[in-house]
């Protein structure tokens, strides 16, 4: 009874705004962010419950990531650092929607009583709660502390403002019972980044070509502060921070940042001719996204773009050099080959010519719908997962198993043959299973092992860049009345409804060499996405843009 009351009387103070749907998208609820107090509560009262479900701590992230400074969002993290599973978002919706206080706590109850969770009982819940720079932060956070605190015996743990991979990192750790704080976080990354450098073959001074410079975006989010923290403890890096949410006067996201960049292929506020040719980086507002780009000495308005495939693409050629080297040296037969599965996931925005390269190193790659939920879970199939979208969000999963079996090789290794090619790429690769964060797609930790592998490679920006040429493509944001009357199949590359728009699509890609088109609605804005990719720039504007008409 005392449980009843709280909730209707907390409930009670956060009304439905009038007129308002929420999904939980791509990336958990998004919309304005003065329309989100209810849903923060709400939601908060779910992690409360998640956390009893599963008797472990989980996260809260209060984020839009790369949309405009206005809109807001949230999503919850499973106690393994990843998104929410897919199982409660129904319930996330229906309670997010529920007309009234009344009708939300019978919800409440009547899902907890579905999923065996005891209100009120001994067990008590625990909550890490984030957010990033946003102006509506600071209330949603609140907001989203009582809906915790709602159910009894919850306890709300504020990390303050931290990047959304951070938080999930955190929220990882603590379930293994390990420290988590911020600097713990700082010191696990530039641990590994300095045994990798360490680890780089001696001699490849390269001629000069690696520029230990490097320009990075922050969005004037949160990640371009964090990395000013971090660089502190690196070595061998010459990094310079611009649009970091601190300094700077710029708006969040604002013609900065990973998705500008990536999507509109230009460079962000404050780069300008003087940057020609340098190495440059792009973080999204909420560092969960990174891509790299180079002013282009021809026109110092258009850029070249390293996308998140193009990131993928680095990291698959060196962990598969690791591994080769790890089991090829063993001729003595001392050693056990080190058996892996090692895979690739993309999304079908990612660059046909990156397909075709992994797939030249002999990797499988399997194509998921967009969203890091599905890729992150086809992913952890693998002894070694690999998976990026093209806008930058990704990383590198190791499986347990995985990490037990190389820690012992590496062990038997540094007994019997310290010091050895293969001994010291079993310690690059897990290096790189510390570096690389294990919960979500981290800008700081992507960043750390990009320039840790060009060093490795000695590879200047132009030899990455050379790895494979892009074909051309475009994205188109199509705005529409109701984005969900589109409905798509086989991960988004095919139209189900509305009827006759599949055939319009493949009759006008059709008409190009290499073409390839594919529209869906989006997840976090109200709008429908049209991708294109044909063999000439001109072509793949032209296809877009006519598909785009049939969309309207
Ligand atoms: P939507 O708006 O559903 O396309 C976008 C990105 C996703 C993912 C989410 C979450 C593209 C085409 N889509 O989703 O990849 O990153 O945002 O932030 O970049
Ligand atoms: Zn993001």
């Amino acid at each position: 009874a005392e449980q009843h009351s709280l909730l209707l009387n907390s409930a009670r103070l956060f009304p439905l705004p009038h007129g308002m749907i929420f999904s939980y998208g791509t990336a958990g609820f998004r919309a304005d962010g003065s329309k989100l107090l209810s849903t923060v509560f709400r939601a908060g009262v779910l992690a409360a419950l998640r956390s009893l479900r599963t008797g472990s701590t989980v996260g809260l992230m209060i984020t839009a990531s790369h949309n405009p400074i206005g809109d807001n969002g949230i999503k919850i993290a499973d106690p393994d650092g990843g998104m929410m599973t897919q199982d409660w978002e129904p319930s996330a919706e229906a309670l997010a929607n529920a007309p009234d206080p009344q009708s939300f706590v019978e919800l409440v109850f009547s899902f907890a009583k579905e999923e065996g969770i005891s209100l009120g009982g001994e067990r008590s819940a625990e909550i890490l709660l984030g957010r990033d720079t946003r102006p509506t932060g600071e209330a949603l956070l609140q907001a989203a502390k009582q809906g915790i605190e709602a159910i009894v015996g919850s306890v709300a743990l504020d990390m303050g403002v931290v990047t959304t991979p951070q938080l999930h990192w955190m929220v990882r750790r603590k379930n293994m019972g390990v420290r988590t704080s911020e600097n713990d976080y700082f010191m696990q990354l530039s641990e590994s980044f300095r045994c990798l450098m360490n680890l780089c073959p001696k001699g490849i001074e390269t001629n000069g070509s690696i520029d230990s410079r490097l320009i990075v975006d922050g969005a004037n989010g949160v990640g371009g502060d964090k990395l000013e923290q971090l660089k502190k403890l690196l070595l061998g890096l010459n990094i310079q921070v611009r649009n970091s949410s601190k300094h700077g006067q710029g708006i969040l996201n604002e013609g900065v940042g990973a998705d500008y960049v990536q999507k509109g292929r230009v460079s962000p506020c404050c780069f300008g001719p003087k940057d020609i040719g340098l190495r440059c980086a792009s973080f999204d507002g909420d560092a969960d996204r990174l891509v790299y780009f180079r002013i282009s000495e021809a026109n110092s308005n258009s850029i070249d773009l390293v996308d998140g495939d193009k990131i993928l693409s680095l990291f698959a050629l060196f962990m598969k050099e690791q591994l080769q080297i790890l089991n090829k040296s063993d001729s003595q037969g001392l050693n056990d080959v080190l058996i892996s599965r090692v895979g690739v996931v993309q999304t079908a925005y990612a660059n046909g010519a990156s397909t075709d390269y992994l797939k030249k190193l002999g990797l499988e790659v399997a194509v998921t719908p967009t969203g890091v939920k599905y890729l992150h879970k086809k992913a952890a199939e693998y002894d070694i997962g690999f998976y990026f979208e093209a806008n930058g969000h990704g990383t590198i999963l190791f499986s347990e198993d995985f990490l037990i079996k190389l820690q012992g090789k590496s062990n038997d290794l540094a007994f019997s043959n310290a010091g050895s090619e293969s001994h010291k790429a079993a310690l690059r690769l897990l290096a790189v299973s510390k570096l690389i964060n294990q919960a979500v797609g981290d800008a700081l930790s992507g960043l750390l092992l990009v320039e840790a592998v060009l060093q490795y490679m000695g590879w200047s920006l132009q030899n990455w860049i050379e790895l494979y040429d892009d074909l051309p493509s475009r994205q188109l944001k199509v705005k529409v009345a109701d984005r969900s009357a589109v409905i798509t199949t086989n991960a988004e590359t095919q139209v189900l409804q509305p009827y006759g728009l599949q055939e319009a699509i493949d009759f006008e890609t059709g008409k190009y060499h290499r073409g390839r088109c594919f529209v869906r609605p989006s997840g976090t804005e109200d709008i429908i996405r049209v991708y294109a990719e044909a063999s000439s720039q001109e072509a793949a504007d032209s296809l877009a843009r006519s598909v785009s008409h049939h969309v309207d």
